[in-house]
């Protein structure tokens, strides 16, 4: 856990910034981690004094994401065409996961940018990856060739793990958050019994081929587990396995993002998957496993051992990562929780020591000329 020097360091993120307006687009593709990264980039604008319009063609996951939304923070429907009646001029524009802009909205930028004469400042928002390319990426020009925006440029964000990216989102308090936070409360506020000396895991995934192997193993663990399953693929996959006996399994409706967050905080060990949830792991500061999104070419092989590499994960749990991720077909290796949390502590302390991905972009925001 960080110090309180490392707690005062973090507070200096809420530094307040020229108050913006901005516009970001996202088009979920499958899952949640679209709007899920956007929903808390949007948040955390809008904690730092900024307006944000959140354009998104399926809003439905902020249903349970974020019930109660967020002052400062404006969800529009992305319709086509979109409805652009009475809207405001916008300053920034956030184009997430290369989701392309619609023109007449771009048009419409262009137009409020003549209008106060000050520049454009658009970002193309990319994932999350360790790979090398990202620090050689991060921040490049990308000039925009055709349609409304012709002649604008945009610049490449890349969120990343070094001071050379765009780093990763974090809330200034959630440090505090954390110190607060009463996991005996939240778990029975949940409905989840407390089983003396029993050991917590929760589990965010696909349809890992290792997870009758997995159900197996914590059944076989010197202390009773409890497992709680993420609503969704994960129930799903879990259902469709025969449980072994010992496993105390519980279903989970879906949760806040807040509470996917005192979830993660509960357990002793998380199962994590996609991108936003492997970030919320990292902060949380438990043992856990990452399942990365599956790519068809397999490109994601080389994203995870880019991520096991720069983190300097220990030969076990690199081990762990590369069968629960199909990269071979051994049967899991035991789980070492000691040993992982030594080594995810000193990561992520090294992590927190890093500028949030917030900071960095406001900062990007405010060097362009204006
Ligand atoms: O849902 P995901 O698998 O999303 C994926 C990845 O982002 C992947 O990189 C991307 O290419 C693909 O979508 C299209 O995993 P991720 O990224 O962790 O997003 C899950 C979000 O859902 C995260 O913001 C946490 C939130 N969440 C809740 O708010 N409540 C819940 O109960 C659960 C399980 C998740």
């Amino acid at each position: 856990m960080a110090d309180v020097g490392t707690i005062r360091r973090m507070t200096d993120d809420t530094r307040p910034a020229p108050a913006r307006h901005w516009d970001i687009f996202c088009k979920v593709i499958d899952n949640y981690g679209d709007i899920g990264v956007c929903w808390r980039l949007a948040r955390q604008l809008a904690g730092r004094g900024q307006a944000v319009r959140l354009w998104v063609d399926d809003a439905s996951a902020l249903r349970w994401m974020a019930p109660g939304g967020c002052p400062g923070v404006e969800v529009r429907a992305w319709t086509a065409p979109l409805d652009l009646a009475g809207l405001a001029p916008g300053e920034v524009l956030v184009e997430a996961f290369g989701c392309e802009i619609p023109d007449e909205f771009v048009a419409r930028y262009v137009a409020w940018r003549a209008a106060d004469g000050r520049p454009a400042a658009w970002f193309d928002l990319e994932y999350l990856s360790a790979e090398s390319y990202v620090e050689r990426s991060h921040g490049l020009p990308s000039p925009v060739m055709s349609g409304a925006g012709r002649g604008l440029t945009k610049r490449f964000f890349y969120p990343g793990f070094t001071p050379r990216t765009g780093g990763l989102l974090r809330e200034p308090d959630l440090l505090q958050r954390q110190a607060g936070f009463d996991r005996s409360a939240w778990l029975a506020q949940h409905g989840i019994p407390p089983l003396p000396d029993a050991q917590r895991a929760s589990l965010f995934c696909y349809e890992p081929a290792a997870l009758p192997g997995l159900l197996a193993l914590l059944a076989r663990q010197p202390v009773p587990v409890q497992l709680l399953v993420t609503a969704g693929r994960a129930t799903a996959a879990v259902q469709a396995c025969a449980l072994p006996p010992g496993l105390a399994v519980h279903y989970l409706p879906h949760l806040t993002q807040d509470d996917y967050d005192h979830l993660l905080w509960s357990c002793d060990l998380n199962f994590v998957r996609g991108e936003d949830s492997l970030v919320r792991a990292l902060w949380a500061g438990r043992p856990f496993v990452w399942q990365i999104y599956p790519q068809h070419d397999d490109a994601h092989h080389v994203k995870l051992e880019a991520f096991l590499a720069q983190t300097g994960a220990p030969a076990s749990l690199r081990a762990w990562h590369r069968t629960w991720n199909g990269l071979d077909h051994h049967a899991l290796p035991a789980l070492d929780l000691p040993g992982w949390a030594e080594a995810l502590t000193e990561i992520r302390a090294g992590l927190l020591e890093q500028t949030d991905l917030l900071s960095r972009l406001l900062e990007f925001v405010g060097s362009e000329p204006n």
